[in-house]
């Protein structure tokens, strides 16, 4: 193959706040940035395990994407699809297979799409949310997300009727439990609030076998996302079945997602790209793949206010090169 050339960069990010993913506190982000260059096109990916959800480490992640650097640099595959076989045969993790092919769909494309309007992420103490509620701008959107799970039942109900209160009747929203609750205390929470203006929610308790009880029972539709990150899940009708959440850094493969997609489609299931806290480069690769394949969605895309700066300085512009605030990487040698 000729004039092809493959390099890593590696990206520490600062956070406005530490992060709380699962049980681990998180100060910095931290990725790899793959750069792909095929003449003077050029296509990127990101990489970023995220601690508490990635089973694999960025460790882990930069060996095979070395390796797959290797097999571009030395030349010896035929084109870059047969290197991204090579390190198929390696199994590569999740957030390695999204990477390597965001970077080969990046050569392919001509134009972007225009960005879609990102779902609206709740986020932080009920004070700071009704506040930024009190404040809103502009038009409503149809649905807010609001994690909840982490406090007692009691202030996970309080939290969710003000937070209902203060939208217009319109608006639903939809809630993220991160399986933190047991069957008993979903059914409660249920109970107390208007289950009517809540879309869905993700991850009710721990055991998605519960998932379809909780609905019979109270009415509350439920969106998978941690059980959709398991390499062997297979997407099927589940009784009160809303929504699949599609995290490419945790899931893995564009082939992947996009078979998610049109499968959700072809069973009547909504399909939402959402993010890990990725940097600027994997959030414009989630949008324009939420743009193109679920334009009917709102992603759940409102994580770059989190971080105290963007990766990127300027506009990104389809098959040029992206320029990369340099007091965030360093280039690594392979
Ligand atoms: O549980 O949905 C989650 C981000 C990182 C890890 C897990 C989750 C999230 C988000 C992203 O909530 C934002 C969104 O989906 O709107
Ligand atoms: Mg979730």
């Amino acid at each position: 193959m000729k004039d092809c050339k493959a390099d890593i960069l590696r990206y520490r990010l600062p956070l406005k706040q530490p992060l709380w993913l699962k049980h681990t506190r998180l100060n910095k982000r931290e990725g790899l940035i793959l750069r792909l260059r095929i003449g003077d096109r050029w296509g990127y990916g990101d990489i970023a395990p995220l601690p508490g959800f990635s089973r694999e480490s960025l460790a882990d992640a930069e060996e095979q994407l070395q390796a797959f650097c290797r097999a571009v640099n030395d030349g010896r595959p035929l084109s870059l699809n047969s290197a991204l076989t090579d390190v198929l045969r390696l199994q590569p993790v999740p957030s390695v297979l999204f990477g390597i092919e965001s970077a080969l769909w990046w050569l392919q494309q001509d134009h972007w799409f225009d960005p879609p309007e990102t779902g609206p992420l709740l986020l932080g103490s009920t004070e700071d949310i009704l506040r930024r509620l009190a404040l809103w701008q502009g038009n409503w959107p149809t649905e807010f997300k609001l994690k909840i799970g982490r406090d007692s039942i009691e202030d996970d109900c309080v939290r969710i009727n003000q937070v209902l209160q203060a939208l217009p009747t319109s608006v639903s929203i939809k809630l993220d439990a991160n399986q933190h609750w047991t069957l008993d205390q979903a059914i409660r929470v249920a109970a107390s609030i208007d289950v009517e203006r809540v879309a869905y929610i993700e991850e009710p308790t721990a055991d998605v076998a519960e998932f379809s009880q909780l609905y019979q029972q109270t009415g509350l539709r439920f969106a998978l996302d941690e059980t959709v990150q398991h390499p062997k899940y297979h997407l099927h009708p589940m009784q009160g079945l809303a929504a699949i959440v599609i995290k490419p850094t945790l899931v893995g493969g564009l082939a992947h997602c996009r078979q998610l997609v049109t499968t959700g489609r072809s069973v009547g299931v909504r399909t939402v790209f959402s993010s890990s806290y990725e940097s600027s480069i994997g959030l414009h690769i989630l949008e324009q793949l939420s743009a193109q394949w679920t334009p009917e969605e709102r992603p759940g895309l409102d994580t770059l206010s989190a971080f105290t700066d963007s990766l990127t300085s300027a506009r990104i512009t389809a098959g040029q090169p992206v320029a990369i605030n340099p007091a965030f990487f360093s280039v690594i040698q392979s």
